[in-house]
């Protein structure tokens, strides 16, 4: 499974966009354009980035309200994404989602959830249709650490192993739940061998690497598309911003964080593509500025959309 030269450059433009994109949305939040909450996955991007490029446009997605990343990997149009965040009528979900509740069905994307572990069952539902109606669909859904204790995800990955439903579970442990810590909820040493109890094939990788999370996943994703059952990834990655807008981190040390800020992805990628994959630094340059182009679209965009309507109001809640 080697990598294009233009598979590792839109590699790295989609997590610069997501970088650039979640720090916009900070911003917003801070000037009073963006209301409720705001969990960004700074730090992240190589994660989300490398675990959502295996999937196809018609492969199912759900993730958690730290989904923006995958969100628009999976190809979400990012100006619907920013349009959203703002609550505006153009946004993904008709600006009535926020932050936490971004669905796109057109990019298989069956919803971000505010509720943890809650995305688990509805990828496992979506894989066993795919099963059913043999589409060669897969199902993943990207949850964290704090969703390992939850009975939803706990039934979920046993039903999804008695059913061999094709399904990816991807986890993203960034060591923290909300403030707590990963070793003050689980005896075990990692979470990966929860779900080899359950009869799941494994996976571990380094969520600093977007490579390494590639080849991983896709080979998870093979497998589970040609019928050998559920695969569990456990990634291991670090967040360097906090859990939410408004977080003062007394949970964790200035020391960590700067340990893990040593290896941000968004510098440390693009060197790596100069130094091992002969990129030239003009080539990340322009990278940066279409990125930046890009962003002042998103963000010229999503201000000057209309508000929903308050007739709109009971639109899409009930079926
Ligand atoms: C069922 C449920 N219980 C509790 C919460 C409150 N809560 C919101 S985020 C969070 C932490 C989840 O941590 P993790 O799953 O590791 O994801 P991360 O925020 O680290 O990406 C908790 C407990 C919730 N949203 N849903
Ligand atoms: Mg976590």
């Amino acid at each position: 499974m080697t990598l294009s030269s233009a598979d590792l450059r839109r590699m790295y433009r989609t997590m610069l966009l997501i970088r650039r994109f979640e720090e916009q949305a900070v911003a917003f939040f801070l000037s009073g354009e963006l209301r409720g909450s705001l969990h960004p996955c700074i730090g992240q991007e190589a994660t989300a980035v490398g675990a959502v490029f295996p999937l196809r446009r018609d492969d199912y997605l759900t993730c958690t309200y730290r989904g923006h990343g995958q969100a628009i990997a999976k190809g979400l149009d990012p100006k619907e994404g920013m349009a959203e965040l703002l609550g505006r009528r153009t946004g993904c979900s008709q600006g009535k989602g926020g932050s936490m509740h971004y669905t796109d069905l057109s990019v298989g994307l069956l919803g971000e959830n505010a509720i943890v572990g809650a995305g688990a069952p509805i990828a496992v539902g979506a894989a066993l249709r795919a099963k059913l109606d043999k589409t060669g669909q897969v199902a993943m859904s990207v949850f964290g650490d704090g969703a390992i204790n939850q009975a939803a995800l706990l039934e979920s990955l046993n039903l999804a192993a008695a059913w061999q439903a094709p399904v990816v579970f991807f986890c993203e442990n960034n060591l923290y739940s909300e403030m707590t810590p990963i070793s003050a909820m689980i005896g075990t040493t990692t979470l990966a061998e929860r779900a080899a109890g359950f009869g799941w094939t494994t996976m571990t990788v380094d969520g600093y690497d977007p490579i390494a999370v590639y080849q991983t996943t896709m080979e998870a994703v093979e497998h589970a598309r040609n019928g050998g059952g559920p695969v569990f990834i456990e990634a291991m990655t670090y967040r360097l911003f906090g859990h939410m807008v408004g977080d003062t981190e007394p949970y964790r040390t200035k020391e960590e964080v700067a340990e893990w800020r040593a290896r941000d992805p968004i510098t440390a990628f693009p060197q790596r593509l100069i130094d091992e994959f002969g990129f030239t630094p003009n080539e990340i340059a322009e990278i940066e500025a279409e990125v930046a182009a890009e962003m002042e679209e998103i963000s010229r965009f999503a201000l000057q959309s209309p508000w929903p309507d308050v007739s709109e109001i009971g639109e899409h809640v009930f079926a």
